[in-house]
């Protein structure tokens, strides 16, 4: 779509561009653009801009991520086309392991995830191979018996569902970036980021490295 950058909703429309063209490419479930939509409403109230609260819970998240032994990061249809640079980036800062873990099942857009992870500079990222994850019905109880069965630290941005709570009951600290407060997932986090997750990464980066030079 050919926006002018002096359009008053610019980076709101390139960041739909985003989703739309996960969903031609294959990465994007269908319905990730009715997620994203949720999810613009949300970013609208807040004034689209990272809060000071959300600031506070990034710096956190930093903490967690670097203290962790076994950090994963949870990677589905939407943070795939949003963010993928961006996401690899982090997985090599922390370092943490990058895992496919998506919600409407299907095998091809899992490897397809996890090839556009790889275009963008990711060595390694695991796929779901059993259902490891208990309590659950659904595709996310498949995980990586190396990625998020065996991590303390899960990070899964975009997600209002039941896994959040299961992953707790195996005893890993969850931390997620969700502009809906009232998600299940953002209510029940260890750590919860109330921002849109085109802005969160970019400081959680930033937060890693300082941390890394104190
Ligand atoms: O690729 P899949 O199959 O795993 O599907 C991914 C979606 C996102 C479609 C799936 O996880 C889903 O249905 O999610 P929900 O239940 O709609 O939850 C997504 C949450 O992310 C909602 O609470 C949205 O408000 C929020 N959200 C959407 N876009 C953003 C966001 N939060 C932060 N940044 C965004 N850009």
């Amino acid at each position: 779509m050919a926006v002018p950058p002096s359009h008053p909703r610019y980076t709101s429309l390139k960041t739909r561009d985003l989703i739309v063209e996960g969903v031609k490419k294959g990465i994007t479930s269908q319905h990730g653009l009715i997620a994203h939509g949720r999810g613009e409403a949300f970013d609208y109230i807040i004034g689209e801009k990272t809060t000071t609260k959300a600031k506070q819970q990034i710096k956190k998240a930093a903490v967690l991520l670097k203290a962790a032994k076994h950090p994963i990061i949870s990677v589905n249809g939407n943070v795939a086309a949003l963010v993928p640079k961006e996401i690899v980036q982090l997985s090599k800062v922390i370092p943490a392991k990058l895992e496919v873990n998506i919600f409407h099942s299907s095998k091809t857009r899992e490897k397809l995830i996890a090839k556009h992870l790889k275009k963008h500079g990711a060595k390694e990222v695991l796929l779901p191979t059993k259902p490891l994850v208990k309590g659950i019905q659904h595709n996310r109880r498949f995980c990586n018996p190396e990625g998020i069965a065996k991590a303390d630290v899960v990070f899964v941005p975009l997600e209002d569902g039941d896994r959040c709570q299961a992953l707790k009951k195996m005893e890993k600290k969850i931390i997620t970036v969700d502009l809906n407060p009232l998600s299940r997932t953002a209510k029940e986090a260890n750590i919860t980021i109330i921002d849109n997750i085109t802005r969160t990464i970019s400081l959680l980066i930033k937060e890693i490295r300082s941390l890394k030079t104190k």
